[in-house]
């Protein structure tokens, strides 16, 4: 049994082994685990057991615009536990929860009026890809049955998230354990075409056409969704050209295929508005979202969909289970509690006027780091950027590495995915805030040259 005490050593603990990192390089850390260590967190900071401040540049992993230990979001949660700490989920509910999804889908697209809960991203991904899978087989189309993904795309890491992902180090370790059916359109990223892009590039709508040429190979009549996130965050902000949600839309409506927007990262202000649905003036059929709604306090994720896939739905015998899928968590009520008091603050303090004026200061500073030797492409739409930086001869992200660990030296949580450092500051970072993150990471690239 492990110790928990005041004389508790946890960088001791970490490098003896008992704690398994996810996505993490756990030997890399076991050899110095302690300026990774974080005691506490306040506003857009994190502190170390060490004393040292990190500025929180990812917003956490995308989930914490709001910052650390809000107030109200505190005072939310402690609230709901004394009332209602749990509620069963299967056949009964509770205030908060109902309440929440009525608020969620007021936010939604016009037609996108029902929320059905889960706990992460991923639950929540294979959640509408299992309800695209029923919607289908409840109209008498149950051969729509295959998924269409995008290479790039991070659709977390369930059998389905990470069959219709295009992640290739989150697959091939486990390609025995993909999901059938599933193909791949090209993603959008192009430098010798929209290098150094400010928000939408101008060049690649035309890569919409992929999902033409996936339809005429499978056919339609096989085809049950296509999935893409609008923007994709985890393979280093890709933006979407102008005009390719666009087609991608139309192509989906043409044949009768669900079109599914994965807004873990993007829903819920980061793109300035609350979908990137609503950005983009593009309405698919379902919204995919987790992280933000809950500013990363209690887990929470879910699917928002349409009129005409719950109606599908609401059809069978009256006292039928309408869809046998669910979680023990689902539409938690401490989690709803805390969304809640998300929504009140992002509408009190008129959050997204905030990131609308918050885009073009971090467009200007990340995109005058262009000239610096080792950078090869710069990113930016919303409250999100990324830099990539031009690889060691034959060591694909030793880079992006060691500056993330002279970034732990210099105040700065980075973070880096191979030799791409995306940004994704909290929404109350202030201009001088945004300046500073920049800076220190233009500092850490001339130190790497
Ligand atoms: N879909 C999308 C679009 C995501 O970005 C998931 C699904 C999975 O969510 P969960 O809650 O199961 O992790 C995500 C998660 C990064 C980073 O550095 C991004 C994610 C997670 C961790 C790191 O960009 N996205
Ligand atoms: N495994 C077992 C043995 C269970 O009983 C349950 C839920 O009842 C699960 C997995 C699924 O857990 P969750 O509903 O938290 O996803």
């Amino acid at each position: 049994m492990t110790q928990l005490s005041e004389d508790f050593d946890c960088p001791a603990a970490v490098t003896d082994g008992a704690y398994w990192l996810p996505f993490s390089a756990n030997r890399r850390m076991k050899a110095n685990p302690a300026p990774r260590i974080i005691a506490r967190a306040k506003g857009p900071y994190y502190y170390t057991e060490a004393g040292e401040e990190l500025f929180d540049t990812l917003s956490g992993l995308w989930c914490t615009p709001l910052g650390h230990g809000h107030p109200r979001i505190v005072e939310a949660l402690k609230t709901q536990a004394e009332t209602l700490d749990y509620c069963t989920a299967f056949q009964v509910t509770n205030p908060v929860t109902v309440r929440l999804a009525g608020r969620i889908a007021e936010r939604a697209p016009q037609g996108l009026n029902h929320v059905f809960f889960a706990n992460s991203g991923s639950e929540s991904v294979d959640t509408a890809l299992k309800i695209a899978l029923g919607y289908h087989r409840l109209r008498g189309e149950g051969n729509r049955f295959r998924m269409i993904g995008r290479e790039k795309g991070y659709h977390g890491v369930g059998f389905g998230g990470m069959s219709v992902g295009g992640i290739v180090p989150n697959r091939k370790m486990f390609a025995s354990g993909m999901i059938p059916g599933v193909d791949h359109m090209r993603h959008t990223h192009d430098p010798a075409h929209m290098a150094f892009s400010r928000g939408q590039p101008t060049w690649g709508a035309d890569r919409a056409d992929d999902l033409e040429r996936l339809v005429a190979l499978h056919d339609a009549s096989t085809i049950a969704a296509v999935i893409v996130e609008p923007m994709q965050g985890s393979s280093g902000v890709i933006v979407p050209p102008v005009g390719y949600l666009q087609r991608l839309r139309e192509i989906c409506t043409r044949h009768g295929i669900l079109l599914i927007f994965d807004e873990v990262i993007t829903g819920f202000g980061r793109m300035g508005a609350n979908f990137a649905a609503e950005r983009f003036g593009v309405t698919p059929d379902m919204i995919v979202f987790a992280k933000a709604i809950t500013n990363g306090v209690v887990p929470m994720g879910g699917v928002i969909v349409s009129d005409e896939i719950y109606n599908t739905f609401m059809a069978g015998p009256p006292n039928a289970i309408e869809f046998c899928h669910g979680y023990t968590y689902s539409g938690h009520p401490l989690a709803a509690a805390v969304a809640h008091a998300v929504l009140d603050v992002m509408e009190e303090d008129a959050v997204l006027e905030r990131v609308r004026t918050l885009e073009p200061v971090l467009e200007e500073a990340v995109h005058a780091l262009r000239g610096l030797n080792l950078v090869s492409d710069i990113r930016n739409i919303g409250l999100a950027a990324a830099i990539d930086v031009v690889p060691v001869d034959g060591a694909p992200g030793a880079r992006g590495l060691s500056i993330f660990e002279k970034g732990l030296e210099s105040g700065l949580l980075l973070r880096c995915t191979g030799d791409t450092i995306a940004f994704g500051p909290p929404f109350i970072s202030t201009p001088e805030q945004i300046h500073a993150m920049v800076d220190g990471v233009r500092r850490l690239i001339q130190a790497a040259d």
